[in-house]
């Protein structure tokens, strides 16, 4: 792509930037069309998962008001929509030998169709934590190797049905596999809720399975993305990749076993997948912590892992500062902090207690990441929750300056990793398009950059929406007319 050499302070023409959303988390209609149940459907149902008690039965209520959402987005200008397919619509009951529901194929048939209208690029997730409940009770899910044919049957499904009419298009197999992993079957705070910890699950071994469930997901991305590129790639021009959560580490201060915690932060946060996709091999920090717990790859295996990802798709949001020591595995025993050895906070301070707002560290992340592993960058997650919105009158949730001020930060970042610090970065999706159902959070905190009133379903964009559509507006390249055929002179 010539055209990322450009020497302009713009971004290029093709450059893919716009907003992401997840299907249980805007959907709604759980019970409609044919759709099957998914693990979310109970499980945010059970007293105590979510901080308001609240489910996903009607989210945002986009299955009946997708139309509505891509007229906000076309009144955005954005380039592309990232969005994911709910399995259980697809495949009700999830298996290679289920009936497959053509009402939810049309659905995203249709929303597929109604972006190419209107010059919208589909970036298209096919697993973002909702599994089909009926996988779940017939093996445990994830836990699983059976899961690997019935997710390759699934993905070939969508493959067949919407990559056809596409030239080109972006395919995320799983959406943040450490959440999965870890928040699923580990800490026990997402579906399906598995841990040793019994106050809060009545089964689950935090100790082994979190580390099977992550060894699942990557053969079944792994095999998943090489069915892709033998069967579909170069009729439909797509590409694939999987996307990673993580979020920059950098040590508490300068002694060597915080500089250490860093990184071993950052392996287990990012490198536990991103390591054996793109170079090969799980991590030694990680092998050496886990010891008999962690599941190997065969050879055959690991030479379908290795590569199987066409680019690094990255949700980042914060920045941890790392300090060495206490017991919790799933970070990589380090204990993070915002709070910096001389008292002051790293950012300011989102809704949620895992976020600040540092944007240096967002640009260490993508100089680590594409040092590291050597791909172009898509950038499909990135946002912020302000503090106290959900209590707060409609007029002042939409002045949002706690946002606006991540975003400038966090896109005045994109624009100089690339031009001066020479990162390949492809794509930049705010998350999220709209609030929605903020998994164990319930609708308390609100990450969208256009507000929705729950009571009537109405959406007002927020200023922070008016700030990054003005922003890409102004920083990316304006596309060039096609060239006019050549009229031959008339003698
Ligand atoms: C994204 O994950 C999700 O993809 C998206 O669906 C979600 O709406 C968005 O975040 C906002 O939350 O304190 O142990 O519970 C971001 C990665 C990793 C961030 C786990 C929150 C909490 C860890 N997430 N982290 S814990």
């Amino acid at each position: 792509m010539a055209s990322h050499q450009s020497l302009t302070d713009k971004l290029p023409s093709d450059f893919l930037w716009g907003f992401a959303t997840a299907s249980f988390q805007i959907e709604g209609s759980t019970d409609v069309d044919g759709r099957g149940k998914s693990i979310w459907d109970d499980f945010s149902k059970l007293p105590g998962k979510t901080l308001d008690g609240r489910d996903g039965d009607v989210a945002t209520d986009s299955y009946n008001r997708w139309k509505e959402d891509l007229d906000l987005l076309t009144q955005y200008g954005v380039k592309s929509y990232r969005f994911s397919i709910a399995w259980s619509r697809i495949i009700p009951l999830g298996g290679r030998n289920d009936p497959v529901n053509e009402a939810g194929i049309q659905f995203y048939s249709n929303l597929i169709d109604a972006l190419l209208e209107r010059g919208i690029v589909p970036f298209v997730t096919l697993y973002h934590w909702d599994l089909p409940q009926a996988l779940y009770e017939r093996y445990g899910g994830w836990l699983s190797r059976e899961i690997i044919d019935d997710y390759v049957n699934y993905a070939k499904i969508c493959f067949e049905r919407f990559g056809d009419r596409v030239k080109y298009w972006c395919v995320l197999t799983h959406n943040e596999p450490w959440c999965i992993s870890i928040l699923g079957h580990g800490r026990g705070v997402f579906a399906p809720g598995r841990s040793s910890d019994r106050t809060r699950s009545p089964e689950g071994d935090s100790s082994t399975e979190p580390w099977i469930v992550g060894h699942n997901l990557i053969l079944a991305h792994a095999y998943a993305c090489k069915l892709y590129r033998e069967e579909f790639k170069a009729k439909q021009g797509g590409t694939i990749g999987i996307t990673l959560n993580g979020d920059m580490a950098l040590p508490y201060d300068d002694s060597p076993e915080n500089i250490t915690a860093a990184q071993h932060a950052l392996d287990v946060a990012i490198g536990w997948f991103a390591d054996p996709i793109y170079l090969g091999d799980y991590p030694a920090f990680l092998k050496e912590m886990l010891g008999d717990r962690l599941p190997r790859f065969t050879p055959e295996e690991l030479a379908v892992v290795t590569g199987s990802s066409e680019f690094y798709g990255m949700n980042t949001y914060t920045t941890n500062l790392c300090k060495a020591g206490g017991d919790d595995e799933f970070q990589g025993k380090v204990e993070y902090t915002f709070t910096r050895p001389d008292g002051t906070q790293l950012g300011t301070q989102a809704h949620c207690a895992w976020l600040q707002d540092y944007p240096e560290g967002f640009r260490q992340l993508l100089n680590y990441l594409y040092k590291r592993y050597s791909k172009p960058i898509y950038v499909t997650e990135n946002g912020f929750a302000v503090k106290d919105e959900h209590n707060m009158p409609v007029e002042q949730a939409l002045a949002d300056h706690d946002r606006v001020q991540y975003f400038k930060g966090n896109t005045a970042v994109i624009l100089a990793a690339v031009k001066e610090d020479g990162v390949d970065i492809r794509s930049y999706f705010a998350w999220s398009l709209l609030d929605n159902f903020e998994w164990a959070d319930g609708y308390i905190t609100r990450f969208g950059l256009t507000y929705v009133d729950y009571e009537t379903q109405k959406r007002y964009p927020k200023d922070s929406a008016k700030f990054y559509v003005q922003w890409f507006k102004e920083h990316t390249e304006v596309e060039e007319a096609p060239q006019p055929a050549e009229v031959p002179q008339q003698p």
